[in-house]
């Protein structure tokens, strides 16, 4: 296992993506990480929030090298393996137990200093009560229910797999991926029409046979399971 370089624990921050951004601006090394137990404005792709109240795991990880189309799968399958046999990967950012959201990945590009970079955020509902989310939130969420003791622990680990996993070549990851792939096989409905998911490429694009017969090739954007 690799070991992180670099850590900061801090216990309440509006948004650990942010910290970790400033933070790598002074220079912080690939696989520096920054956790927060609560996290006050979190946030999601597109706009939208990430809640994260207590026993709720924000992690951030600078990254600086293995920056690909697989970066937020990558991520995906290291909380993936720790979280454990049941948990799946949905295409392009969750973490699902039995069809239920566990974890989310939002993944920041960086210019550093015309070097590119990323911020890796992940949420995981490590240890949280489902009562302390949004009713809407709570609906569609799950929990790993780990006793809250397990937080730092459980950070540990995800931080050396995912760093373990920023190693992994592209046919690796696709063939973890194949293993874990909560849309395989499911049929689906996206922006521009309708099909069974067929697998994810190594560009991290996700594959769809659509209803019209042709291969479609996804590299960004919502899906929804039919
Ligand atoms: C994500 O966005 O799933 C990416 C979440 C990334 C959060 C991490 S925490 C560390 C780092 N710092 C940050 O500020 N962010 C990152 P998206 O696919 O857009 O999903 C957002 C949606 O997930 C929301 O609109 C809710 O429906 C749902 N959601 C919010 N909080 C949740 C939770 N704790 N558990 C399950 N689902 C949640």
């Amino acid at each position: 296992m690799s070991a992180v370089p670099a850590w900061r624990a801090f216990e309440e921050l509006p948004s650990t993506n942010d910290t970790a951004r400033d933070w790598l601006a002074q220079g912080a090394p690939h696989g520096a990480v920054i956790t927060a137990d609560r996290q006050t404005a979190g946030r999601g792709r597109q706009g939208r929030s990430w809640v994260a109240p207590a026993g709720a795991l924000a992690l951030s990880m600078v990254v600086r090298d293995g920056l690909d189309g697989l970066l937020p799968l990558r991520a995906g399958l290291a909380v993936a393996q720790v979280a454990g046999s049941a948990a799946r990967v949905k295409w392009p950012n969750d973490v699902l137990i039995d069809g239920r959201k566990v974890a989310g990945v939002l993944v920041e590009l960086v210019d550093d200093a015309g070097a590119p970079a990323a911020i890796v955020g992940i949420g995981v509902n490590v240890a949280v009560d489902p009562l302390d989310l949004p009713p809407a939130v709570a609906a569609r969420a799950t929990t790993l229910d780990l006793p809250p003791a397990q937080l730092r622990p459980f950070a540990a680990s995800l931080s050396e797999a995912l760093l373990e996993l920023l190693t992994a070549s592209s046919d690796e990851i696709v063939r973890s991926l194949a293993a874990r792939d909560a849309l395989a096989g499911q049929h689906v409905r996206w922006a521009g029409g309708e099909g069974q998911a067929s697998g994810i490429d190594r560009d991290g694009r996700l594959m769809v046979r659509g209803d019209d017969g042709e291969l479609h090739q996804l590299s960004g954007g919502e899906v929804h399971l039919l």
